[in-house]
């Protein structure tokens, strides 16, 4: 049963993803180049909103200005034909050998100071074409041996690179917000902020962190064993979840890219019912694209790309049909209610009690029957059997 999208579900697409020649570690390319002007016209057609792209999926690397200038100019032309917009736009600081020890945190300067005018000239680019969000995915920011980096030394480069863009972005008055994409490693053998939680805590120290957040990535999470609704939820909690990059990956081992849905379902099934249902007791929600950031697999046609582009798209909506459903099923509220998962919102302190009070109150401990609070069951798993009883259109 495929489900049909309408402009109301915001989905969005790299324009790398369906435009991935697939070329990987061992093999060639298995498809020719795509011509991005015709995968922004098939994608309007499969029912997308938005699509993104590195300036080098438009633009080859090394364009002079007029052939830019050109090339752009046939791409918005696709744009206006299809009523598709453009809502992130990122920059290619990985392909080119140039950055094969980094951009922000390569150990030459001179490439440190190439890559900050690259971004810097996509940022242009990105307000022109009326982005909401410039991705920073730091994929060679990293390395493969301990001491080939000061560590010290590289965390302060990189927070210049990006307090250096979002100063820029603010004295330009730019509609942008930066979004940090985590990965923990691919293709360097570490990378620099490997999680949304190392992210979160650099996005602190900066001095212009109140524009920049999250990108968090399905699979890159995952390729670290982490849960990634845990992850979005934190940068939620945080008010940092400014963009989201949806996909498939089965455990901990290369970064698959699996179409949404296809690597860990269940998982998959708890995204999408934190993004479309929210916290069980309300506070923030992601209302923003719902962007795939996938590979259509290397034994794929241009057939098998478009099935693939229609299939994130599709997953989606039955989760969302299924997490709606889950949500709405009394059963599930009595649920919840017995397992407690309303109480969590209840502050440990009344209003106004101290915790002198807390402390004179006997009731909490001193006369607390320990075992008996002890033997209370949660039910937890008859609550998980309920999600995966809906997650599987059993109910
Ligand atoms: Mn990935």
């Amino acid at each position: 049963m495929a489900l049909k999208p309408t402009p109301e579900d915001k989905f969005s697409f790299g324009l790398w993803t369906v435009g991935w020649e697939a070329r990987d570690q061992f093999g060639d390319a298995t498809r020719p180049w795509l011509d991005p002007v015709e995968s922004v016209h098939k994608l309007a057609e499969l029912g997308a909103s938005y699509v993104t792209f590195h300036d080098d999926d438009v633009v080859p690397f090394g364009s002079d200005a007029s052939s830019r200038d050109k090339i752009l100019d046939r791409f918005k032309g696709a744009l206006d034909e299809t009523g598709i917009k453009v809502e992130m736009v990122t920059t290619n600081t990985f392909s080119h050998p140039i950055f094969k020890d980094g951009a922000f945190t390569s150990n030459d300067r001179r490439v440190r100071r190439y890559g900050l005018r690259k971004i810097v000239r996509n940022v242009d680019l990105a307000a022109e074409l009326g982005a909401d969000t410039f991705v920073m995915w730091g994929g060679r920011e990293g390395a493969e041996y301990d001491s080939a980096k000061d560590l010290k030394a590289a965390h302060d480069r990189y927070a210049e690179g990006i307090d250096t863009v979002a100063a820029y972005i603010k004295e330009k008055g730019y509609g942008l917000r930066i979004a940090i994409e985590p990965k923990p490693n691919e293709p360097r053998g570490d990378i620099l902020l490997p999680t949304v939680g190392h992210a979160l805590g650099f996005i602190a120290q900066l001095e212009h962190g109140d524009i920049v957040g999250l990108n968090p990535e399905t699979g890159h999470e995952q390729m670290a064993g982490l849960n990634y609704t845990g992850g979005i939820a934190q940068a939620l909690w945080a008010d940092k979840l400014f963009h989201i990059d949806l996909n498939g990956q089965r455990s901990i081992k290369y970064d698959q890219d699996l179409v949404f849905g296809h690597g860990d379902l269940f998982s998959a099934f708890a995204t999408v019912d934190l993004i479309e249902n929210g916290f069980p007791s309300g506070g923030p929600r992601y209302d923003g694209p719902r962007h795939f950031d996938y590979k259509p697999s290397r034994t794929e046609s241009f057939d098998g790309v478009w099935a693939s582009a229609a299939a994130n798209m599709s997953t989606y909506l039955i989760l969302k049909e299924r997490a709606l459903a889950f949500r709405a099923d009394p059963e599930v509220q009595a649920a919840l209610e017995a397992s407690g998962v309303f109480d969590l919102a209840i502050p440990t302190l009344s209003e106004g009690e101290t915790l002198a009070d807390l402390l004179n109150d006997t009731s909490a401990y001193e006369d607390l029957d320990v075992d008996a609070v002890a033997a209370r069951g949660f039910d937890f798993v008859h609550l998980n059997q309920l999600a995966l009883e809906h997650a599987l259109g059993a109910r």
